[in-house]
């Protein structure tokens, strides 16, 4: 009995994963595809016209969410989604969010190749502005679709090279002409995203799957300390407002009430400025980013509620604002879908593990819509948000093929009873040539750089 994951081509998908990377290829093996730039828009230019190419219905809503549609044979029925982002970190890899579209897309490929027909519809997403290292808040498209925010009040975010998301928004928007256009979310049966690790287990245990159980909490957060610029030999260093001293005491304050002797907190600053920014004038303001994350809802929330507090009563002779880019709790996936994702690859031979995520995602936000979970493939050394993350073709495969076996029992709204699978193709053709062996426990292959 031919199963759709019989059908998902590896090739294929690594080869669309390597014409993806051209957007925006750094030439140092990495990306440079930020969210809603000209490079941005032509990635998913390029997905839409795939997706014409096979028949499948492009769509776009406002807030620049592509969705490719696969119809099924109950066209209002509550739809499967699948999806990730095609924006990258300013210096990143070419795989984080790129393979959940993908494999999204390849899915529905699959189930074209092997003439699965499915009650409900299946599409698959690209979410605009995961990142949010561009423009803030992060997961600007999911957060629309589910209804946290309309668009309307995400439009003036301004990124530091001076963009205004709505400018840049429509102008992606009008990349791809054929998209219909939809507002706001559609009812859900459930989501699946798949996404590399980025972190080391699955490769370090010789794991080829997670099933993933949930994210940890995350926030992110603007600070502002003002003083006053001056002249950097004449003013004594008791009568300085100098906003870099005030931001070092902050930080240093920060450091110690983050840090646990666990090491299971996140903390990180990912970006500082100090304005006028000459070696010879006390800066004025200094502007940086605080991100911090943590599994414990508890701990997490304490930590969060008292960081602008914190930051006021280090901020010495200069003024202090903390502006709040996003915070999300932990959340914990559906476990009928983790379940389905375990069982899955099981029968497939693939070794797999329950996982949390370190990382956040859309599903995070596609979890208050939906059941939801998440598929996990190695990347090599767990490298992610750097030019050098990699993860080889036949792992992904390998949880392309979960996804889709996943996503086609949602489809049909088979809830797993031994017996009962629907599993049947329409026609008998022989799918892809694959390897039925379970995955070699070595390390992944390094698929070099595109
Ligand atoms: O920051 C994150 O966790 C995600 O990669 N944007
Ligand atoms: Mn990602
Ligand atoms: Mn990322």
């Amino acid at each position: 009995m031919r199963r759709p994951s019989d059908f998902v081509d590896e090739r294929r998908l690594w080869d669309r994963h390597m014409a993806i990377a051209a957007f925006g290829a750094t030439g140092r093996g990495g990306v440079d595809r930020q969210a809603l730039t000209g490079d941005d828009g032509r990635a998913r230019a390029a997905l839409a016209g795939w997706a014409v190419g096979r028949g499948f219905r492009p769509i776009a809503d406002e807030a620049g969410n592509l969705f490719v549609r696969r119809d099924g044979a109950e066209a209002d029925a509550p739809a499967v989604l699948s999806g990730s982002h095609l924006d990258t970190q300013p210096a990143g890899g070419n795989f984080d969010g790129v393979y959940g579209v993908l494999a999204a897309l390849e899915t529905l490929e699959a189930l074209a190749d092997g003439g699965f027909e499915h009650r409900r519809p299946i599409e698959a997403a690209v979410w605009t502005n995961e990142e949010g290292c561009r423009f803030a808040p992060g997961c600007t498209g999911s957060l629309v679709f589910s209804g946290k925010h309309a668009i309307e009040e995400l439009w003036n975010a301004t990124s530091p090279d001076g963009a205004v998301l709505k400018d840049e928004l429509e102008r992606t928007l009008a990349m791809t002409p054929e998209a219909e256009r939809r507002r706001g979310g559609i009812p859900l049966a459930g989501y699946i995203e798949a996404h590399i690790e980025q972190g080391p287990r699955l490769e370090a245990g010789g794991f080829a799957v997670g099933a993933v159980t949930g994210i940890q909490g995350g926030a992110s957060f603007d600070v502002t300390v003002s003083g006053t610029d001056g002249h950097a030999g004449t003013v004594p260093l008791a009568e300085r407002r100098d906003a870099f001293r005030s931001a070092h005491a902050i930080v240093d304050a920060l450091y110690r009430d983050l840090a646990d002797p666990t090491d299971t907190a996140r903390f990180t600053i990912g970006r500082f400025r100090a304005w006028p920014g000459s070696p010879n004038t006390i800066p004025g303001k200094v502007v940086f980013t605080i991100d911090f994350r943590h599994p414990d809802a508890t701990f997490y929330r304490g930590k969060v509620d008292a960081i602008a507090d914190l930051c006021a009563a280090h901020a010495g002779p200069c003024d202090v604002d903390v502006t709040v880019r996003h915070d999300g709790d932990p959340v914990a996936f559906d476990e009928a879908v983790i379940g389905r994702v375990e069982r899955i690859a099981a029968e497939l031979r693939l070794p797999a593990i329950r996982m949390p995520s370190g990382a956040s995602h859309d599903a995070a936000y596609m979890a208050s819509l939906c059941p939801a979970g998440m598929v996990f493939v190695p990347c090599r050394g767990g490298i992610s948000h750097n030019e050098d993350e990699r993860a080889s073709p036949e792992d992904l495969a390998a949880g392309c093929r979960v996804l889709a076996d996943a996503l086609y029992e949602m489809a049909m709204g088979w809830d797993g009873s031994p017996g009962t699978a629907p599993r049947r193709a329409a026609t008998g053709r022989a799918g892809p040539r694959r390897d039925a062996r379970p995955r070699s426990r070595g390390r992944a292959r390094d698929a070099g750089a595109p």
